[in-house]
């Protein structure tokens, strides 16, 4: 056997809501995790099926980490995924499985009274503020709408508070965050959910292992739909 066939099959996850949320995929599977990532420090994790390990990484490092096959399998974000496109190895990745979960909404927002929709018919240059510069700049693109992109990396939604910005492109969920400080959501972008992402070689290479991981989490996440 190589090295390769032998190693622990490696499924990459973000601490937090997914983390959270995958937890219970995996415990229909059998799978049991050995330590919580939110009180460990390893990143590192093993289970109780020695063919299986987990890692810990950042939310957006789940795609890379998946398309170096350095972890076979991972999950994260539509979100994550559309500003990750076209990485250093487009087609590394395969992308089967919509699991349904960590979902919220991608949205353009702005402070309550500004007249979005006027600004827009105006053909006023907009200034946004976002993490997601690539989902923003096709939408706006496909608006046909100027817009000058700002990146940031948090704490969008004191953009438009303090004049950094006309309008932030960010997730919503319960919408709380945007109504704590004054901004409301004017448009929709997409909606976002949690894929499996798996490397196409490994699938290829290591399929006996991999594939009855695939079939647990399609099962599952037919039942989140049912
Ligand atoms: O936190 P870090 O910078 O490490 O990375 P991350 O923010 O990308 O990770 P994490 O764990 O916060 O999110 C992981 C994934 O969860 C995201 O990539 C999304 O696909 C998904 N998800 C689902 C969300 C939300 N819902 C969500 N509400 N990610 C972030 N939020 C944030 C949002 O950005 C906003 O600040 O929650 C706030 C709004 O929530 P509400 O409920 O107040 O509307
Ligand atoms: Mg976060």
């Amino acid at each position: 056997m190589t090295e390769l066939q032998q190693a622990p099959i490696t499924l990459a996850l973000s601490k937090g809501r997914i983390f959270e949320e995958t937890l219970p995929l995996l415990q229909d599977a059998g799978i049991e995790v050995s330590e919580d990532p939110e009180t460990s420090r390893k990143l590192i994790l093993s289970t109780n099926q020695p063919d299986i390990r987990i890692i810990i990484v950042r939310a957006s490092d789940v795609p890379t980490y998946v398309e170096y096959g350095a972890a076979d399998l991972g999950i994260a974000g539509k979100d994550v995924l559309v500003e990750h496109a076209g990485g250093a190895h487009p087609g590394a990745l395969y992308q089967p499985i919509d699991l349904q979960i960590a979902r919220c909404r991608l949205c353009v927002a702005t402070r309550e009274g500004f007249d979005y929709e006027a600004a827009v018919q105006q053909g006023a240059r907009l200034r946004i503020a976002t993490k997601y510069v690539r989902a923003a700049r096709d939408h706006f693109a496909a608006k046909g709408v100027y817009v000058d992109l700002i990146k940031l990396y948090g704490s969008m939604e004191l953009a438009p508070l303090i004049g950094l910005a006309d309008a932030i492109v960010d997730l919503v969920s319960t919408g709380n965050t945007l109504r704590a400080n004054g901004l409301v959501a004017v448009e929709d972008i997409m909606p976002i959910s949690s894929r499996l992402i798996v490397n196409r070689a490994s699938l290829k290479l290591r399929r006996k292992k991999i594939q009855p991981m695939l079939d647990v989490f399609q099962r599952a996440s037919q039942e989140t739909i049912a």
